[in-house]
């Protein structure tokens, strides 16, 4: 049985080698990117089973993308190879500050709203803001599984806001609003719900979105509050030095998502999300190391702090 399914595009990621700005030619390295597998690969390091649903191209970038999910543990049971469309690309400079998407007309661009049928059940199913803004089919795909839920899992929303990909900034406030409301278990920065939305505070988050059984805000390497029913918990960020953004996000929803699949408390799953979270801002790449088994199964013992 399947724990989370994580649905999204995933690309070849190009990013420089040595320290240096793409525009000198720097020296470069091929991996794989994309937030909803990044989330898969996090809990598969955590030890949740997991699948990772998407398109590739017929093309050296998906066979990578595919082998690499699975060397990591993710499952991909209902993967599709486009013969015609490419595999997205994407490109980053150093310590994440610009990225460069190469990845209009690719394979996952052409999700329709037909590739939720091939769905592996699951407890959880992971979905992100980015698939909605990538074309009108995937926006509508994200739409009937918010919806019309065909999947039975609990519906978990990471809001992930890339203003590059949407035609407009009002496109993308109403959309993601709209999706977010929908589903089960909703994470948001607090910056980007400012961006998005307006809002200043985690408390002005919740009333935009009072739906969501659980509405997790995060506020960078201040903390962040989990908003459960009628109840608030906040746990703040764990010292870390960053060496690079990107990725930490995904890897605070993983381990959110693991800590509820445990069962944990929320003030846990919070903590459990800044441990993952600091795993990946202190390495240049996406993914850090997990946090060892003894060490998360000390914080779910723990249970709340005093
Ligand atoms: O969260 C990290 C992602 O932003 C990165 O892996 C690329 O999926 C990606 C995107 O669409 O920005």
């Amino acid at each position: 049985a399947i724990d989370v399914v994580c649905l999204g595009e995933s690309m070849a990621l190009v990013s420089p080698d040595v320290p240096g700005p793409l525009c000198e030619g720097t020296p470069l390295r091929l991996t794989v990117a994309g937030a909803e597998s990044n989330v898969a690969v996090n809990l598969a390091g955590l030890g949740a089973r997991v699948a990772w649903h998407g398109r590739v191209g017929a093309d050296p970038f998906g066979t990578m993308i595919v082998d690499r999910l699975t060397g990591a543990g993710v499952s991909v049971p209902g993967v599709q190879v486009d013969g015609s469309l490419p595999t997205g690309v994407y490109f980053k400079d150093p310590h994440g500050a610009t990225v460069h998407y190469y990845r209009r007309g690719s394979a996952a661009a052409a999700m329709t709203p037909g590739f939720a049928a091939g769905l592996p059940d699951g407890r959880i199913l992971h979905l992100s803001g980015i698939t909605p803004a990538l074309s009108e089919t995937c926006g509508a795909l994200v739409s009937h599984l918010v919806t019309d839920r065909p999947h039975p899992g609990l519906l978990s929303f990471d809001v992930n806001h890339r203003a590059k990909l949407w035609p407009s900034a009002d496109e993308a406030a109403d959309t993601l609003h709209r999706l977010a409301a929908g589903s089960d278990l909703v994470f948001v920065g607090r910056d980007e719900a400012e961006t998005l939305w307006g809002t200043t505070t985690p408390a002005a988050v919740r009333r935009l979105l009072p739906g969501p059984a659980t509405l997790v805000v995060k506020d960078a390497d201040i903390g962040a509050t989990a908003f459960t029913g009628d109840t608030e918990v906040f746990a703040a960020t764990p010292p870390v030095t960053v060496v690079e953004p990107v990725g930490a996000g995904d890897a605070f929803a993983a381990g959110y998502l693991y800590g509820t699949l445990r069962g944990a408390s929320p003030s846990t799953a919070l903590r459990l999300g800044h441990l993952t979270a600091a795993a990946a801002l202190s390495v240049p790449g996406d993914i850090g190391p997990p946090p060892g088994p003894d060490t998360v199964a000390r914080l779910l013992s723990e249970g709340e702090p005093t």
